[in-house]
């Protein structure tokens, strides 16, 4: 990953972070009160034993490798007061917010979406599986968006949110790098928001899946944004 910054690239106020293809963000403005860190989905459904991805019979080192970097970048971006928002996928109890394919789909490779798991029912609201694991728990005050789907922007208040806070630039963290982080960069990016994805802050339940995540978003002059690393954005973070 290139990730050197070129002065003449540094926009207008200067604040960028190293980043891939493209010093982040593209014209300078990198402020707390304009940033926040989006962490997505680090449920215990997806990155738990007994949880919805273990039950699939994923490798679950896969998408508990981003806990720690996520952590160190949540600590930074907390103490110098940047906007921090969460992600849950989950449904409602009665179901009526599961689409029936979506259903159909998970039984079918033996982790039906609203059955019985060993962490409760799979990937439903209020479930022990659904909660967001300890290690990355919200704070009081920062808000937790319940998304029925694998974009963050269709069917929640996510956008308004953004919009009342003057959140203009989106970091992106959290699992899975191929459904639910790209499917909210790409909703993001669509809007107008300023997406940055840190690479060792997702994983993916394939590997080879995660990478060509990576890859997608620097095609084109970084058609959906720019990528960096978690140690090379805390060391740079204003
Ligand atoms: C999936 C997610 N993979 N959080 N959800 O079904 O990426």
């Amino acid at each position: 990953m290139q990730l050197a910054i070129d002065p003449a690239e540094a926009g207008a106020g200067g604040a960028v972070v190293p980043a891939d293809p493209y010093p982040w963000p593209f014209d300078g403005a990198l402020r707390p009160d304009n940033t926040a860190l989006v962490v997505i989905d680090m449920q215990t459904d997806f990155c738990g034993v007994g949880g919805y991805v273990d039950k699939m019979g994923y490798d679950l080192a896969l998408t508990r490798a981003p806990i720690a970097p996520i952590a160190r970048v949540l600590a930074a971006m907390r103490a110098k007061g940047y906007h921090v928002v969460h992600t849950r996928e989950g449904h409602r109890p009665d179901l009526s917010d599961l689409p029936e394919n979506k259903r159909w789909r998970s039984r079918r490779i033996g982790a039906g979406i609203g059955d019985a798991g060993p962490c409760g029912r799979i990937l439903v609201r209020g479930e022990p599986g659904w909660e967001i694991i300890p290690e990355l728990a919200p704070l009081p005050g920062e808000p937790v968006i319940d998304k029925p789907g694998k974009g963050t922007f269709c069917a929640t208040d996510f956008e308004l949110l953004l919009r009342m806070r003057g959140i203009r630039n989106l970091v992106l963290t959290g699992i899975t790098t191929d459904v639910c982080v790209h499917t909210t960069m790409r909703e993001a990016n669509d809007r107008g928001f300023e997406c940055l994805l840190l690479e060792d802050c997702c994983g993916a339940t394939d590997h080879g899946n995660h990478l060509a995540a990576i890859r997608m978003v620097k095609m084109q002059g970084g058609v959906f944004g720019a990528v960096s690393s978690s140690a090379a954005f805390v060391e740079a973070l204003p």
